[in-house]
């Protein structure tokens, strides 16, 4: 078992215990389990054992595989979590980003810079780089029987002290740690309103810069004057600490936030799956993501449509379809 400080789940979540995520080694589980246990009702699970043996993605190996190919690296700069959510401009993929190739950035990391100033490579496609089908992880991915898969593998990588702050997303993911560890705080779906959502309607103004999927509470540090229901929130709250060879089912709609810990370069995999058509119809927040992004779209338009007659239209219209 992983170390856990959870209360008991809700029923609408259909834990498989009571009060904990189930941590099961590869050589417990068979495909069919991890479907019909896990993936299809929708219950994070912590796999471990199917990421041994594999070389460390250290830095060095990053370069040498990635070195040359190009990311857009978000910069959070080191106040953001010390602000008010409310005031934050942009969060997740609507964050600046500035592209590099992943050697300078490699640098930005060896210097302390990327720590300053809070620089990390987020869902980082590895489409038509070495890695996209990275054996250790394809073959991973193939044991648990996995298939649907919505996007490539994206990396998530950067220096210890970063935190991707408490979000869902509205497909099924697995994030697979390789090097480092990252501390997971995790609240299920029934939780959606408790934890104090941006609304849907934030789309309309902000495009994809401020998104509903994410929650506008701290949970190490909840407002709970501002943000009320959160106290009912705390009882469903469980941490993990995922670390390196272990990956994590993140059913849509659960809440996570995850912290890079240590001292070194922590870096994970990810990738999104499609909802099995059961729990799919019933996931409002999946729904509810979506919409968002619908309501969006009138500004997202109007950004592609400004950025045309610029000299950068190029990378502006990049940028604007990577953050959607
Ligand atoms: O590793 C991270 O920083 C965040 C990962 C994440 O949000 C995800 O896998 O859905």
């Amino acid at each position: 078992m992983n170390n856990l400080s959870s209360p008991a789940l809700s029923r609408g979540d259909r834990p498989s215990k009571p009060d904990a995520i189930a941590v099961i080694d590869i050589s417990a589980l068979t495909a069919q389990a991890f479907q019909q246990q896990y993936f299809l009702p929708g219950i994070p699970v912590v796999v471990t054992g199917l990421l041994a043996n594999q070389e460390p993605w250290t830095l060095d190996f990053l370069c040498q595989h990635l070195g040359d190919a190009i990311f857009p690296v978000r910069q959070y700069g080191r106040d953001r979590y010390q602000q008010d959510k409310r005031d934050w401009a942009d969060m997740g993929s609507g964050v600046t980003v500035h592209s590099i190739s992943f050697r300078d950035y490699a640098d930005l990391i060896r210097s302390g810079q990327a720590h300053q100033q809070d620089l990390y490579l987020a869902r980082c496609s590895l489409k038509g780089t070495p890695l996209e089908q990275a054996p250790i992880l394809t073959d991973a991915e193939s044991t648990l029987g996995l298939s649907g898969s919505v996007t490539p593998l994206n990396l998530w990588c950067g220096p210890a002290g970063h935190t991707s702050c408490l979000h869902y997303d509205p497909m099924d993911g697995t994030l697979m740690q390789l090097v480092g560890t990252k501390q997971v705080t995790l609240f299920p779906p029934s939780q959606l309103y408790n934890v104090h959502p941006f609304s849907v309607w934030n789309h309309l103004l902000h495009g994809a810069k401020r998104r509903a999927v994410y929650s506008q509470v701290y949970p190490n540090q909840p407002d709970f004057e501002s943000f009320p229901r959160f106290r009912k929130a705390v009882p469903h709250r469980i941490d993990i600490t995922l670390n390196p060879g272990e990956i994590l089912l993140i059913p849509a709609g659960w809440w996570h936030e995850v912290t890079s810990v240590g001292d070194g370069l922590v870096c994970s995999v990810n990738r999104w799956w499609n909802v099995p058509w059961g729990r799919s119809l019933r996931n409002w927040s999946k729904w509810r993501a979506h919409l968002g992004s619908v309501l969006g779209l009138p500004h997202v338009l109007g950004n592609l449509v400004s950025a045309l007659p610029t000299a950068a239209r190029g990378q502006k219209l990049k940028e604007i379809i990577q953050r959607f």
